[in-house]
């Protein structure tokens, strides 16, 4: 562009300035159409430290954020209506009514012109925030660069801690990025500064021209463009390019002799993927890029920070959260009680509950109930803490290795009650990719607005987030695999039940872990079963021994261990008929889920069948 061409003509002289820094004209063309559209009063771009504490100071004064009583923390509310991903009001946007099966598509033409209408003039007397961004280490070949406009100084402070800031970066490589797009308005407030028209919220994604527009939202997972809008686009991204972006934890368990071996893992939200991150070195606790580099599979994080469910964290079995949440330095709480005192409160705290204090809804008091009488929690399920990962002291040195860290396993895990053993290994690839990954289904929980405990179907734990068919994700997953010696495949479930009771406690999965770990190694054996390689009750005791100081009898290996052939034939028939209705399913996926049936129907019919008929 012309400094002289009508692009960025109304955008004041210091924010011009540092966009033409950035030789890149499709970008100025992007920002110059969302300008014209939003009609915003002024228009602020972030290049880096320096004004990420401006924003920050914006959305205190804006009043989207307030300041607590600790040094850097501070809290934010969503609307009672906002408090969640909204499914209903989310889409992706395909040319002429294409659709895809399991996931909300909306006719591309139709969705840009609807979304227009809504952002048109939405930033009218606000200042639009302009922030670039990394996702991934700085400069490494797994990363990408994005560009996040929005009008809500919280996002944009959200994103400085969630992500790698990078206008650096974007001015180094200029005309040579293809920038993912973000657009966000809040929209409309009320008088206590939330989003009024929920009703209009929309937030579409459009992969041809890899932009999302999120609007009429506040809620974090609506409007962050760069964590769940952004997976949209780079799940595609991978695709082309023959690489996994995935909604998974990457970490580092350590073994004997001080060895670290990296683990991805792929959970539905609120299923345990963030504490699990926490017990051993942390590199990132929702998203993974997964690439093939000479020979083996090496991740990177592509966040810099965790926006992570609050309830239930207490400094007993979250102490490394706790500590983080208890300390001076940068935190945006939202959705939790705020106390007289300035500090904060969320269900599961190990503190007295508090007697009153201020919540989403407003004033909260103890026994508060709703129109039907049920009480009110102090704060919302899923309510969430913003921390940046450099806060944690278990953080991986290597989480910023433009490298990345090799990959020894990659688990999946699922919110299951009745069927799924704690922790089983795939014979291969293929196996794993079919009948664990793939054929995941879980309870579902509040990180999504609808009704919590039903079981619902999520393969790799990203089915919210899918913007491709699934025939072609699963084909590409097991593609994947053959670039060499895979990664190992896990399935764990940490929700399994006898009579209502949970059959494991929380840290249990500690010893998952090292088992896992040892099975990377070739230094623990395993049960061969039918739906895969089972630990040995020997080496589970002598690790429950050491790594919980605890006993673990026989009865617990075998509760908790048997082969639930029933429910297991159940849901193979229940994964069958929702891939048979999926066009362009790949032959091997049905011929691994057949032989998994081939398996379990040669123990004879019976309901469920001990482990120890296995050894
Ligand atoms: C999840 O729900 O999986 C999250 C939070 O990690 S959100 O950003 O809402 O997706
Ligand atoms: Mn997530």
């Amino acid at each position: 562009m012309q400094e002289n061409d009508e692009a960025l003509r109304e955008i004041n002289e210091e924010a011009r300035r540092r966009l033409l820094a950035i030789r890149n004209e499709e970008l100025w063309r992007f920002i110059d159409a969302a300008v014209r559209l939003c009609n915003p009063s002024n228009v602020f771009v972030s290049t880096g430290d320096e004004d990420a504490r401006r924003v920050r100071e914006d959305a205190l004064r804006s009043g989207e954020e307030r300041r607590l009583r600790i040094e850097g923390h501070t809290i934010h509310f969503d609307s009672p209506l906002d408090q969640a991903r909204a499914r209903e009001d989310t889409a992706i946007l395909l040319p002429n009514g294409e659709k895809l099966p399991f996931i909300r598509t909306k006719d591309r033409e139709e969705g840009l012109k609807e979304i227009t209408e809504l952002l048109r003039d939405s930033m009218r007397g606000r200042t639009m925030y302009v922030g670039f961004y990394s996702l991934g280490p700085k400069g490494s070949p797994f990363s990408l660069l994005a560009v996040q406009i929005t009008d809500s100084a919280y996002v944009m402070h959200s994103e400085n801690i969630l992500y790698r800031q990078a206008y650096d970066e974007a001015v180094r490589l200029g005309a040579g990025v293809k920038f993912l797009k973000f657009i966000h308005s809040q929209g409309e407030l009320d008088e206590m500064g939330r989003s009024r028209n929920i009703s209009k919220r929309r937030i579409y994604i459009d992969p041809m021209d890899e932009t999302v527009y999120s609007v009429n939202t506040q809620y974090g997972g609506n409007s962050i463009g760069l964590k769940k809008l952004a997976l949209r686009l780079t799940v595609r991204r991978a695709m082309r390019e023959g690489w996994l972006s995935e909604h998974m934890f990457l970490m580092g368990v350590e073994g004997p002799g001080g060895r670290v071996t990296y683990l991805t893992g792929a959970f539905p939200s609120m299923s345990g993927k963030t504490s699990t991150a926490m017990m051993g070195r942390l590199l990132g606790d929702d998203l993974a890029y997964l690439r093939w580099v000479n020979g083996e599979v090496r991740a990177v994080n592509p966040e810099a920070g965790v926006f992570g469910i609050i309830e239930g964290i207490n400094s007993k079995d979250d102490p490394v959260i706790f500590d983080v949440l208890s300390r001076p330095g940068e935190a945006i709480f939202s959705n939790v009680l705020v106390t007289e005192d300035g500090g904060v409160y969320w269900s599961g705290k190990d503190e007295p509950e508090p007697e009153r204090g201020v919540n989403y809804a407003g004033e909260w008091w103890r026994g508060k109930t709703d129109d039907k009488g049920n009480p009110i929690p102090p704060s919302h399920p899923n309510a969430r803490f913003t921390v940046p990962l450099k806060s944690f002291k278990n953080l991986d040195p290597a989480y910023d290795d433009p490298s990345g860290v090799k990959v020894g396993g990659v688990i999946f895990g699922s919110r299951d009650p009745d069927t799924f053993v704690p922790v089983v290994e795939a014979f291969d690839w293929r196996h794993g990719v079919v009948t664990i990954a793939a054929s995941l289904e879980s309870e579902r929980t509040a990180a999504v607005i609808g009704r919590a405990g039903e079981r619902e179907f999520n393969p790799m734990a990203i089915l919210d987030f899918l913007s491709v068919s699934l025939s072609d994700y699963v084909s590409h997953y097991l593609r994947f695999g053959e670039g060499g010696t895979p990664p190992k495949i896990f399935g764990v479930n940490y929700f399994l039940r006898r009579n209502g009771a949970f059959l494991n406690s929380k840290e249990d999965k500690r010893v998952w872990l090292a088992w896992m770990e040892r099975r990377i190694h070739g230094e623990a054996g395993a049960v061969r079963t039918p739906i895969g390689l089972l630990p040995r009750y020997g080496d589970l005791r002598q690790l429950f021994k050491s790594v919980l100081g605890k006993e673990y009898g026989e009865e617990d290996y075998a509760a908790q261990f048997s082969i639930r052939v029933k429910k297991h034939l159940e849901k193979i028939e229940r994964i069958r008929g929702i891939y048979s209705s999926i066009p362009g399913m790949p032959k091997a996926f049905f011929d691994a889920l057949e032989e998994q049936r081939g398996r379990l129907l040669e123990l004879g019919g019976r309901d469920e069948v001990s482990p120890f008929e296995f050894q």
